[in-house]
């Protein structure tokens, strides 16, 4: 095989970015799509005007984070409404929001609704098919005060804006992949999306050397943090998000284009990540803790950036992993076939 060095490899990986790019491009969402979403979001917002006066409906996960694909499901978080003493202006408990709300919902708009007041996070389920006028299918979950899911979103959506090129298409490239080779089940036994998003970003911040993106949970604050940004339930919610400010102070010496890095991905979940002993953590000075100082036990471990006790990969089974670690290897393989082949085959062969 070619070494990963010399400039067949570089023309190789320059290529291998350009392709990757191309492929990607026809499968972002349009202008259009976010306009009509957005447009969905302020019609929900009304009707939950009505059951819970002074709420907000915010969007979360994907749509907001910069990580979107073409159709993705669209998550929403309604924040209740306070009065004038900081008190919520209705009594209801998530669970009865969820029924009322998810009423209104079923007799004001063409949703299809399915409400889980039930679930351990009770949220409501609406969807639409597409119509002449409205040629997008828009899935949506509407949950309550989940103010950790916004701060996980406004995390990654600050590291997209540090590197913008390298990371977002990575992360999209990953998603696709994970997504064609049903790999993004967590009811299934693999992993979410977010999940991905982690291990991408652990790998750009801790195991390239030198690193593509700073640790924003450790860079120092440049100015006076209130308190509900420091703590949220008890949980540590700090991060770095003076964005502006670390775009003009923050260059990173890395130079890899996408393709090395994404090879480098591959090989690294492939053959070097200690997958028995090692729990990934973004926020940790290293990058990895163990499981026994954890006290973890789940095949695979990746600690949410602000809940450390919660295993983002909880829901990854023993055969799970193994079929994710055995498509790691089969990208690896594909990816550093450097003979023959065009391009364009291999990413397509690689998501087929
Ligand atoms: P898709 O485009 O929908 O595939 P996404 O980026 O929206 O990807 P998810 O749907 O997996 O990602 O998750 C949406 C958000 O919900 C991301 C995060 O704020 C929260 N979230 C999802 N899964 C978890 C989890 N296991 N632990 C904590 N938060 C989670
Ligand atoms: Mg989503």
């Amino acid at each position: 095989s070619q070494p990963h060095s010399g400039p067949h490899w570089e023309r190789h990986t320059t290529e291998l970015t350009n392709c990757i790019i191309a492929f990607l491009s026809p499968i972002l969402p349009t202008e259009e799509e976010y306009r009509i979403k957005e447009a969905t979001r302020r019609q929900l917002e009304k009707l939950a005007l009505r059951v819970s006066p002074g709420c907000k409906l915010l969007a979360f996960g994907s749509m907001a984070n910069g990580f979107a694909l073409r159709n993705s499901d669209m998550d929403l978080c309604c924040l209740m409404g306070k009065g004038q003493d900081g008190q919520p202006t209705t009594q209801h408990t998530a669970s009865e929001l969820v029924e009322t709300l998810g009423q209104l919902i079923r007799q004001e708009t063409d949703f299809t609704v399915m409400p889980l007041p039930k679930a351990r996070i009770p949220i409501i389920k609406i969807n639409r098919s597409p119509t002449l006028d409205l040629p997008y299918e828009i899935a949506c979950d509407i949950g309550f005060e989940n103010r950790l899911a916004l701060e996980n979103t406004r995390l990654l959506l600050s590291y997209a804006m540090v590197d913008p090129q390298r990371l977002r298409t990575l992360v999209l490239f990953l998603k696709v992949w994970a997504k064609r080779r049903k790999l993004n089940s967590p009811y299934m036994g693999t992993l979410s999306s977010y999940g991905y998003t982690l291990m991408v970003l652990f790998f750009l911040v801790h195991i390239k050397n030198p690193a593509v993106l700073p640790n924003l949970q450790r860079v120092p604050p440049t100015r006076n943090m209130r308190p509900e940004e420091m703590e949220l339930n008890g949980n540590d919610i700090y991060f770095y998000d003076d964005v502006a400010t670390l775009r003009k102070t923050w260059a990173s010496e890395n130079t890899e284009n996408v393709g090395e890095l994404l090879v480098d991905f591959f090989r690294y979940f492939s053959k070097e990540f200690g997958y028995v002993r090692d729990v990934i953590s973004l926020k940790s000075e290293t990058g990895l803790l163990s499981k026994e100082s954890k006290n973890w036990n789940a095949e695979l471990c990746i600690e949410d950036p602000f809940q450390e006790g919660y295993n983002v990969s909880r829901t990854v089974t023993k055969d799970g992993l193994y079929t994710i670690r055995g498509e790691f290897m089969r990208a690896s393989r594909i990816l550093t076939n450097t003979r023959g082949q065009k391009i364009s085959v291999l990413i397509a062969e690689l998501c087929e």
